[in-house]
């Protein structure tokens, strides 16, 4: 659905200094203070809002709607390759990839890293934590999914409105930006992938939430997955993602693994009651991750994460949502991940990102990768699609890349990369020559003793005596290369 943003430019007098702030920013004084903040001193209360800021901001004045352009184009804001409604394998691009703005990156994060502050230009954002910033912050973000063309979105509590005093107060902040959300998402007919409680940040979780081993801790992570569920639900939110931000330990010398793993359980059991007690029918999601911030998460994999749904019989409620960082932090490439995801017929979403190969932590890079995007594409198509789930760009720009067309290049960029692996899956798929390769080289299996195996028909002394009969089995080659020759046919 197209919407016309009334132009700020128009009407800009009054506006608050923040708002006024374009082009290269001045904050190299203190860089780590927010460019905005360091220049605002007080927030903005509503009534010093005219009222149409409420509404929309224009964050990105200088921005127009992302057309398609094709491959020709020299625009770097235009789409190469992602055309929304262009039909690949039956099914329109826009559904088949389901892409999603994640509200902490685009919105939230001020792009610091271990040895400096943010340096993002937000010139919407006054820094503060006031609700008034928060619910500006909503319109700016519906204006980037807006210009961008990305149907959903995803945030975390903590992201979308401030954490107050209080969890009374929290609450009443979160419920006064769930406003602000509800009535975007209604002007604009865009939807809420998944929603997701923040439980690592704040210092209370310091030692884990589910896993903490104070049960005051535990409660007050129960109380804000109530209330991201809540505000989910009343969303209309396809999803809820639990990602064990904290779960895991820094030390066994001073843990009790079993327990804390009971208590996690124990967490997300709650959260299936609740679910039901309140009606929500979206999916829940679990996001694997090995470590960072903790030495070792407890959700370290696909496999970890399986085995731990199977153990406290709670397979039937979660499906499992991928990150590749994630996957390449665990050793594991994100094919693997998928393919182990979709073997238990757990693969939901997917945090679209990627690592960098030189540095050991979670970069949360935009993918650009052709070869990367075309294996998870290929997966992805394999099992029927994506269903509640999609493509969320859990990735944030580089810290040298801090102007808000950035936002625009980084996820121009991944839609791009997804368009062109979804169309070079589909080929690899229409061709099937890998999907004979790979039939044939089972084939052993699927009559004579091989199909006696797979049925369970025989045991260790019929295959002995077919050793007897037979002799030596005659081995075919794998053609690893002939076939990675053949994926490079298709790019
Ligand atoms: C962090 C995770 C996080 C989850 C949501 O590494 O990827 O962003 O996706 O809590
Ligand atoms: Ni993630
Ligand atoms: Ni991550």
């Amino acid at each position: 659905m197209t919407h016309q943003w009334p132009s700020l430019k128009a009407m800009s007098f009054g506006l608050h200094p923040a708002f006024r702030l374009r082009g290269p920013s001045t904050f190299t004084q203190n860089p780590s203070v927010h460019p905005c903040h360091s220049r605002c001193t007080r927030s903005l209360s509503a009534s010093l809002l005219p009222p149409y800021l409420t509404t929309m901001n224009e964050a990105f004045p200088d921005i127009q709607k992302i057309q398609f352009e094709g491959p020709k184009s020299r625009n770097p804001l235009a789409f190469k390759h992602y055309n929304a409604d262009e039909v690949v394998g039956g099914k329109k691009m826009r559904d088949h990839l389901r892409f999603g703005v994640a509200y902490w990156h685009a919105m939230r994060n001020t792009l610091s890293d271990p040895f400096g502050g943010g340096t993002a230009q937000r010139p919407w954002d006054d820094g503060s934590s006031s609700v008034e910033n928060a619910q500006r912050r909503v319109w700016a973000c519906f204006e980037f999914m807006d210009k961008l063309g990305v149907d959903y979105y995803c945030w975390h509590d903590r992201d979308v409105a401030p954490e107050l005093d209080t969890l009374a107060e929290s609450n009443r902040a979160f419920d006064a930006v769930a406003d602000e959300l509800e009535k975007a998402q209604q002007q604009t007919g865009k939807k809420l992938l998944w929603g997701t409680a923040c439980l690592f940040s704040h210092a209370r979780y310091c030692q884990g939430a589910g896993t903490s081993p104070n049960a005051g801790v535990f409660a007050y992570a129960a109380a804000q997955v109530k209330k991201a569920m809540d505000v989910t639900h009343r969303l209309g939110g396809e999803g809820y993602t639990f990602w064990g931000g904290r779960e895991g330990y820094a030390t066994l010398w001073n843990t009790n693994m079993k327990r804390e793993l009971d208590h996690l359980a124990r967490l997300l059991h709650m959260a299936v009651d609740y679910k039901q007690k309140i009606g929500f029918t979206g999916q829940f999601y679990i996001e694997p991750k090995p470590r960072e911030p903790s030495t070792h998460q407890y959700d370290s994999d696909s496999a970890a994460c399986l085995n731990f749904l199977r153990e406290y019989g709670l397979m039937d409620h979660f499906k499992l949502n991928i990150e590749t960082n994630h996957a390449t932090l665990a050793g594991h490439t994100m094919r693997h991940e998928l393919q182990v995801a979709i073997a238990a017929n757990a693969l939901g979403s997917v945090d679209a990102n990627t690592g960098d190969e030189l540095i050991g932590w979670d970069t949360d890079q935009f993918p650009t990768d052709i070869y990367l995007t075309t294996e998870i594409m290929l997966e992805v198509l394999r099992m029927g699609g994506f269903t509640t789930g999609g493509l969320n760009f859990d990735a944030k720009c580089r810290r040298e890349s801090f102007e808000p067309v950035d936002l625009f290049h980084a996820h121009i960029g991944g839609m791009d990369a997804f368009a062109r692996g979804l169309k070079v899956a589909n080929a690899i798929i229409e061709d099937g020559r890998f999907a004979a390769f790979i039939k044939s080289r089972y084939a052993s299996f699927d009559t004579g003793i091989g199909a006696k195996i797979e049925k369970g028909e025989v045991g260790f002394e019929e295959l002995e005596a077919h050793v007897l009969a037979n002799g030596e089995p005659l081995l075919a080659s794998g053609r690893q290369e002939m076939l990675e020759n053949l994926v490079n046919d298709y790019l």
